[in-house]
């Protein structure tokens, strides 16, 4: 018997896809621990060093209210998907620089020349990591979205996902794509640890999920966007998302200008100079995923200090993977199904799996 392919997409973790969009926990669990109102963020007052890392900004740190208490029962029908956001908690955050882009593949083709680095999409799987898959399913690949040709129901197992044979960073949609015109569109087909071989390469490291957060919110507070609490400014779209009936062939309408990925920047950038802090890729963070994560650090402290996530990961959705986070939402987010554009949600990801929308930026400290 041939098991089709998405049975190693599976192994693969790709189940983690339909987690993220899939509801979180069911409706019946207990509303969550107490929820402080968001208070003001208070930046640090250190002006930035200079000069500035190229194509980095300052981001200040200074203590905010993490979390976001959107209501997530109106959130595209997925009730509790933000209760992972919860509660609202201060947190502390050290000054550090920021990418203002997300990496681009002319900047991961730079490292790729440089080291000869192999990505988790370009190697073939072992039968040692995935003892039940068929060997002829074990080919390197990755995960690609793909149009339905008709309405689905939005929900239950993704139908526009598939696992791509050939499909890696160089070969977005599969073997016979190419990134011609593509330099300054973000990589993608990362996984965690190609991610983290890129930082170490550029003697930078991945933002942790409190630093991207501060980031993200640009010095404001309980927003749901940074440039306001609409999905739009004066009609305009500020962010590369997906408009029209998810996830038709064809309807797509690229209101907000693109259809698919967008080259980095095409957007303004939010209060602290960063571009697609929302849309476009999702973004690797170092913490491992937990959904209790903010609960648990409400709990220990009035405010955490420069938090680096819990110790291990752990999904109910898929208990035995190893998660860490995601954040930002892509092209492919729509209010139909998933909003995780907006600031405060959180995404998570099995790190040893990686998709045509999933990206990352970097950070740099600074000595405190
Ligand atoms: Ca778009
Ligand atoms: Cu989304």
């Amino acid at each position: 018997m041939k098991l089709p392919p998405f049975i190693l997409a599976q192994a693969h973790g790709f189940f983690w896809l339909a987690a993220l969009m899939a509801s979180v926990q069911a409706a019946s669990e207990p509303p969550p621990v107490m929820d402080a109102a968001f208070k003001p963020t208070i930046a640090n007052t250190r002006p930035a060093p200079s000069p500035a890392p190229a194509g980095m900004v300052w981001i200040p740190g200074g203590e905010f209210s993490m979390g976001t208490n959107v209501d997530c029962k109106g959130m595209c029908n997925l009730a509790g998907a933000t209760q992972d956001a919860l509660p609202i908690h201060r947190v502390y955050v050290d000054a550090f620089w920021m990418d203002a882009t997300e990496v681009t593949n002319a900047q991961f083709a730079k490292f790729v020349d440089a080291t000869h680095y192999v990505t988790v999409a370009e190697q073939k799987p072992t039968q040692a990591e995935f003892p039940d898959a068929p060997p002829e399913v074990l080919v390197p690949g990755s995960i690609v979205f793909t149009p339905t040709p008709e309405r689905v129901p939005l929900a239950g197992f993704p139908q526009w996902w598939r696992y791509q044979a050939g499909a890696d960073w160089r070969h977005p949609n599969g073997p016979s794509s190419d990134l011609k015109g593509k330099e300054q569109l973000p990589v993608v087909h990362i996984a965690y640890e190609d991610a983290l071989a890129y930082t170490k390469w550029a003697g930078k490291r991945l933002p942790t999920e409190a630093e991207w957060e501060f980031a993200a919110r640009g010095g404001q507070h309980g927003k749901h966007f940074t440039w306001g609490d609409e999905l739009t400014l004066n009609g305009k779209f500020q962010a590369n998302i997906y408009q029209g009936t998810f996830p038709v062939d064809g309807k797509d309408s690229g209101e907000d200008g693109f259809i698919g990925i967008a080259p980095v920047a095409q957007y303004p950038a939010n209060p602290y100079g960063l571009h697609d802090m929302a849309g476009n890729v999702w973004e690797w963070v170092s913490d491992f995923y937990r959904p209790d994560t903010y609960a648990s650090q409400a709990a220990a402290a009035d405010v955490t200090r420069n938090p680096q996530g819990p110790s291990s990961s752990y999904d109910p959705d898929e208990p035995g993977t190893i998660k860490r986070g995601n954040r930002g939402g892509s092209f492919l987010c729509t209010d139909q199904y998933c909003t995780r554009y907006m600031l405060g949600t959180r995404g998570k990801g099995e790190v040893r799996s990686s998709s045509n929308h999933m990206g990352f930026r970097c950070v740099q400290i600074v000595p405190q």
